[in-house]
């Protein structure tokens, strides 16, 4: 089906209108929802999801790290995800986009709006070395963490992505994509938003999937506030989820929404999640078009703490470029080959030299359970091999911005999916 999106942008919270501004004819009547709903109206231009899409949305978005990157964090609480390497940055002068080609709702330092980012945030800043309250400011800037958590394929990374405009967190169209936190931050004037995609949600069926979902838990429990992820057509709550919710404040996105038919449809979806999550606030997005998007970061900022910023102004993220280099290889084994070999693979960085003049070296080996398993990832003639390490390099070197020389080797861990030992070793 064959859609172009507006975001019909209103939101409905205890009776009142709040926030964003839309053309009044694409305001659609939304008296039922009693929550905050932003609703999408699909018109003409956009495809359903498919086979290819997510390919096509990722490479339409800029590369990962355009901004500069720093380990330290700008004050406050320690960091979450690894702590040791080089954190993902550019070694050349970022390509900086001129503020006219922004959707307004970015700030840029050429642009007015982003004076005031700049300095909200140094004042905040001031303001705590000084010892002041943060809450005690009527213009409190707000930061915190938040834990973007769902069932496995919501649109979880999709959505990071979309929130960062970035790709920074990698997105396949098979679930149990994302097995580690991926934290991508965001500021916006007043506020600033770390934010950490977890894995999917699921029932744990040996020793990797207990420690995705300890992550999870993890994070959960770390974070201000809960980004709960739904896809449109599978309206589920996971039970941890709403047990946190007890204890913190979590806004729900409906995922997804490109694939309905009518904005309507997303009114039964939004009425039955409200029933077990009466106290969130809804937002029904695409993450994979950015459709409802900067309304729902916009609001998700406004909700956390107000306080200083954790991470300087230019920091879009604290992981370091090892971690996304060998993520990009696992989204390349995850796009180009089916059934188990996916989840049974693991992949670790043994080399990675950067060399002055020369393309940088980087050597990984990928670990798979069995010797057919070898065979497959090999394939005739060491084809399937070959092919992997082509696409994987094209993504690293887009994120790297530099030229790499990257060699794969296979090797065989039997079980190590349920092997504690092997699990560490990988950094679970
Ligand atoms: N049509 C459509 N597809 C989407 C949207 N958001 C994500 N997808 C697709 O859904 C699939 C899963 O997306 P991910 O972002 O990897 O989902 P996830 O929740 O991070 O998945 P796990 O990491 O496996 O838990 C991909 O094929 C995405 O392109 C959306 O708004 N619309
Ligand atoms: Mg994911």
């Amino acid at each position: 089906m064959a859609f172009h999106h507006a975001i019909l942008s209103r939101t409905v919270q205890n009776g009142r209108r709040a926030g964003f501004q839309a053309p009044r004819w694409l305001v659609y009547p939304f008296a039922r929802a009693r929550a905050a709903v932003a609703i999408i109206v699909p018109q003409e231009g956009i495809e359903a999801e498919g086979p290819g899409n997510e390919r096509r949305a990722m490479t339409s978005k800029k590369p990962v790290s355009k901004r500069k990157t720093s380990k330290a964090p700008a004050s406050g609480r320690p960091p979450a995800g690894p702590r040791s390497g080089k954190a993902a940055s550019k070694k050349r002068a970022p390509k900086k986009p001129r503020a006219k080609d922004l959707p307004p709702d970015l700030p840029h330092p050429d642009r007015d709006d982003a004076t005031v980012a700049a300095g909200d945030f140094d004042t905040a800043i001031e303001a705590t070395a000084r010892g002041e309250d943060a809450r005690e400011r009527p213009d409190a800037f707000h930061a915190g963490y938040i834990a973007i958590c769902g069932l496995p394929n919501a649109g979880k990374s999709t959505l990071l992505n979309a929130i960062l405009q970035e790709r920074l967190a990698i997105v396949t169209s098979k679930p149990q994509t994302t097995r580690r936190r991926t934290l991508g931050i965001v500021n916006v004037a007043g506020g600033q938003a770390i934010f950490i995609d977890t894995p999917g949600i699921l029932v744990p069926r040996d020793e990797l999937h207990a420690a995705m979902m300890r992550l999870v838990e993890e994070s959960i429990a770390d974070a201000d506030l809960l980004l709960y992820v739904v896809d449109v057509r599978r309206p589920e709550i996971a039970p941890g989820v709403i047990a946190a919710a007890a204890r913190k404040p979590v806004v729900v996105a409906i995922n997804k929404a490109d694939l309905l038919a009518v904005p309507e449809e997303s009114l039964p979806v939004i009425e039955r999640l409200q029933a077990e999550l009466p106290e969130a606030e809804f937002f029904v997005v695409s993450a994979l078009h950015g459709a409802g998007v900067p309304l729902l970061r916009d609001r998700l900022i406004e909700k956390l703490p107000a306080g200083a910023p954790f991470y300087p102004a230019d920091m879009l993220t604290e992981q370091p470029e090892r971690f996304f280099v060998t993520e990009l290889i696992r989204e390349a084994l995850f796009d180009q080959f089916r059934q188990e070999i996916p989840y049974s693979s693991e992949i670790e960085i043994t080399t990675f030299h950067e060399q002055e003049g020369r393309k940088d070296l980087i050597e990984a080996e990928i670990f798979v359970e069995t010797e057919s398993q070898k065979g497959i990832l090999i394939g005739k003639g060491g084809q399937a091999i070959r092919d992997l390490g082509r696409r994987a390099r094209a993504s690293i070197e887009e994120l790297l911005d530099r030229e790499v020389y990257l060699a794969l080797r296979v090797r065989v861990l039997p079980h190590w999916r349920r092997d504690p030992k092997a699990l560490r070793r990988f950094g679970y």
